[in-house]
């Protein structure tokens, strides 16, 4: 990777990024003949594809290799595994949005890493970074408060957005889930931003919060009447993107605080999630007191 072949010397969340960025294009150029089912369920009890179970074999293999890596979990596997000495835990969703390989559409891989033993609270988040394998691939990375947006080719990765914040004049919502599942104080907020703001929705949360992040809006898998807890899980997934969103000047909730403030419970522990312009996820909070 050009701008990571001197990443010996690099200190060790560098390294985590860089090899994420490294990975992408292989996992990317895997998916074509991955797109089966892989007789399993992921601790979530969903059915996982082939390409589900080669992604996270490929990060685990590379970022427990990585000295100052202690742990390593993902949404693909039960328990963490130890990776040795070192502060540092890593926590990944490999291919986030994966039924989308069924009819082609945008997925993405995300990265937590922790200054803290999982399962950790998002405030112990040092670094985080998603990759969008769109018609580009492209990776977003936040670290001390600044979010960069790169561009990967082959073993180049280019900073294409330096220093991203989110638009102040939102214009786009995407939120998951069932209608008639919706709680009904969710319905309400639902109802109001379903007037001001279009709907972008893809079905893998990566794509659709980039879309928050390039046009501003707000991104929700909310609460369910089915399940209060929501479908996305706070380690691999909503405090890694809370930690982007939050350093691109936006905001983020579970209904009642910042996704960052959350105090864990569980590895695989799910939460409603609420991202995006700051104004939009106050609003949602003050509809939900
Ligand atoms: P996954 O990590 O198992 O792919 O699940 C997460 C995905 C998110 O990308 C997306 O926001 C959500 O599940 C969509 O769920 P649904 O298909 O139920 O609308
Ligand atoms: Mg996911």
């Amino acid at each position: 990777m050009s701008d990571a072949h001197a990443d010996t010397d690099a200190d060790p969340v560098s390294r985590v990024i860089e090899t994420v960025a490294r990975t992408a294009p292989e996992i990317r150029g895997g998916l074509a003949g991955r797109r089966r089912k892989a007789d399993e369920q992921n601790p979530s009890g969903e059915t996982q594809l082939a390409a589900d179970v080669w992604a996270d074999r490929l990060l685990e293999e590379r970022l427990t290799a990585i000295e100052g890596v202690g742990q390593f979990a993902s949404e693909e596997r039960e328990a963490v595994v130890d990776a040795g000495e070192g502060a540092l835990a890593v926590a990944v969703d490999p291919l986030d949005g994966s039924s989308n390989l069924v009819s082609n559409n945008s997925m993405g891989t995300v990265v937590g890493v922790y200054d803290a033993d999982l399962p950790a609270r998002g405030r112990d988040l040092v670094a985080s970074a998603y990759v969008l394998y769109g018609p580009i691939t492209t990776m977003v990375v936040a670290r001390d408060g600044e979010v960069t947006e790169y561009v990967i080719e082959g073993d180049e990765r280019r900073a294409v957005g330096e220093d991203l914040t989110l638009p102040d004049d939102p214009t786009v919502y995407g939120f998951g889930g069932r209608v008639p599942d919706w709680t009904d104080r969710f319905a309400e907020y639902a109802r109001e931003i379903e007037r001001e703001l279009k709907l972008r929705y893809g079905g893998a949360m990566i794509g659709d919060v980039n879309q928050v992040l390039t046009y501003g809006g707000v991104f929700a898998y909310p609460e369910l009447e089915s399940r209060p807890e929501g479908k996305l899980r706070l380690q691999f997934e909503a405090n890694p993107i809370a930690h982007i969103v939050e350093s691109a000047g936006g905001a983020s909730s579970n209904g009642a605080e910042s996704l960052l403030d959350a105090d864990p419970e569980g590895l695989h522990q799910r939460t409603p999630m609420y991202v995006g312009n700051a104004d939009l996820v106050e609003r949602l909070e003050s509809a939900f007191r």
